[in-house]
């Protein structure tokens, strides 16, 4: 039920505002290097996964790194053990020691079919921080025979603004990055690569730009949110607030681009880092969360986003075994909502007499049959409100509701009146009809809701 009280605000579309373009390898998702333990996650013959990725995209960004890939070493004489055969690998909190990790070539073989699969191409970390040149050489090498050109990029080491904190600094990753370049491309001459890959010390990321700029395709970092999750400040009603953080590495991403022609690539970000905040990055919340902060950075300038996840961690989008089976979380809903906009060029959505409503965002897309689709997130968690919607050029609308009972939820997500099934599909049961008179449509919103209007 609208209370009687929404806010009314406008948002006047103007086709003519072209901004950045959508493309479809814009949508990521990102998974730990431990996963690649096991031959038979990422498999042509993981169906049920391989239908979560497809609903998510048909031409996303698989981008495997994280933590683990500090202890993760080619094995190509190795035999996964049983118990590798059945490991699905979370995110990594950072917290213990890793013991070390065996990739094999099956997994390589396997993840190859995956991508064929799904139709996903690949960003591929490498072990700079404790493996040898050679033994990654020889990895890289087996990737790129066995993936070929779904293989987007090789990234060296995660995060390495956070290996030692003031003691190794970004002289110190160049220098290794270098050497580990060219022993990679020594075996192989066409491997492509993409850094530096880090946690957020923005400082990191001109120098490695200038020196690298010839050899990269794009510059990549890492956002989280919020965190520590132990921290009771990081909520949800925080969570859904402008970021100052966000900010700060959106401006930095622009430098880079502006200084080197460079593209950005945020390779992995999520809601709360040390693997989440129950409570928050598994809640609904999290939905309009993602969604928008997709459309954030496509709106500055940026090429892609991977969300990260695996295994049962709080914010990953999809949950779950090959043997219990998978479940979207509610953060892919959000994702969803943004493929389900795109892909296709962001025109001008400008929202006013918004101060009532001030967490209210609207984007809008032109697809290439020159429709526009709008998606709103709703991100007051107390206010509904009404939106009246002028200069789409539509002569109808309709709309899917991207909504949950209450922010908090984790289950009951439903987008377009319907969950994503548990063999990854979705179809909508609801689409809305939009009054609209004389090219004025009004969509009313409920607090914490999202929603995306198709206009034909
Ligand atoms: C990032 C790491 C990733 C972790 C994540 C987290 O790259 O491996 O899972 O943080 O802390 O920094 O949740």
């Amino acid at each position: 039920m609208m209370a009687e009280s929404a806010v009314h605000v406008d948002l006047a579309i103007d086709t003519s505002a072209l901004g950045n373009t959508i493309e479809p390898s814009f949508t990521g998702l990102s998974y730990e290097q431990a996963q690649m333990q096991n031959p038979a996650f990422f498999a042509g013959t993981n169906k049920q996964l391989v239908g979560f990725f497809k609903t998510l995209g048909s031409q996303g960004v698989l981008r495997i790194g994280g933590n683990t890939s500090a202890m993760t070493f080619w094995s190509p004489n190795a035999k996964p053990s049983k118990a590798d055969m059945h490991l699905t690998s979370g995110p990594n909190r950072g917290r213990h020691r890793l013991r070390p990790m065996m990739i094999t070539p099956d997994s390589v073989r396997r993840l190859a079919d995956f991508l064929d699969s799904t139709g996903w191409t690949l960003i591929y970390g490498l072990n700079l921080r404790h493996g040898k040149p050679e033994n990654v050489a020889d990895e890289a090498a087996f990737v790129m025979e066995t993936i070929g050109d779904r293989v987007v990029a090789f990234q060296l080491g995660n995060e390495p603004d956070l290996f030692a904190r003031g003691v190794y600094t970004v002289d110190d990753y160049m220098r290794q990055w270098a050497q580990f370049y060219k022993a990679i491309r020594a075996r192989v001459p066409n491997a492509p690569f993409a850094g530096p890959d880090t946690a957020g010390i923005v400082s990191w990321l001109m120098p490695f730009a200038q020196r690298f700029k010839q050899e990269v395709k794009f510059i990549s970092s890492h956002y989280y949110a919020e965190g520590p999750p132990t921290n009771p400040a990081m909520t949800i009603a925080r969570l859904l607030e402008p970021n100052p953080r966000l900010e700060k590495e959106i401006a930095a991403a622009k430098q880079v681009r502006e200084a080197t022609g460079l593209k950005f690539r945020l390779t992995e970000t999520n809601s709360c880092y040390q693997g989440g905040k129950r409570g928050v990055s598994n809640a609904f919340a999290s939905a309009l969360w993602a969604g928008d902060l997709m459309f954030q950075e496509a709106a500055t300038g940026s090429i892609g986003i991977n969300f990260h996840g695996g295994g049962y961690g709080w914010y990953a989008p999809i949950v779950g075994t090959n043997e219990a089976g998978f479940l979207a979380r509610p953060e892919y809903y959000g994702m969803l909502l943004f493929t389900q906009a795109g892909p296709g060029r962001l025109v001008g959505a400008k929202l006013s007499n918004a101060e009532q409503a001030p967490l209210l965002t609207a984007y809008a897309v032109r697809g290439e049959n020159g429709r526009v689709h709008v998606a709103l997130f709703n991100k007051n968690l107390d206010k509904d409100v009404v939106v009246s919607i002028s200069g789409s050029g539509g002569a109808s609308a309709t709309a899917l509701r991207l909504e949950a009972p209450r922010a908090s939820d984790a289950n009951d997500v439903t987008f377009g009146g319907s969950p994503v099934g548990i063999d990854g599909r979705w179809f909508p049961q609801v689409e809305e009809h939009v009054p609209g008179r004389n090219g004025l449509y009004t969509l009313p919103m409920r607090k914490a809701t999202g929603a995306l209007v198709k206009f034909a």
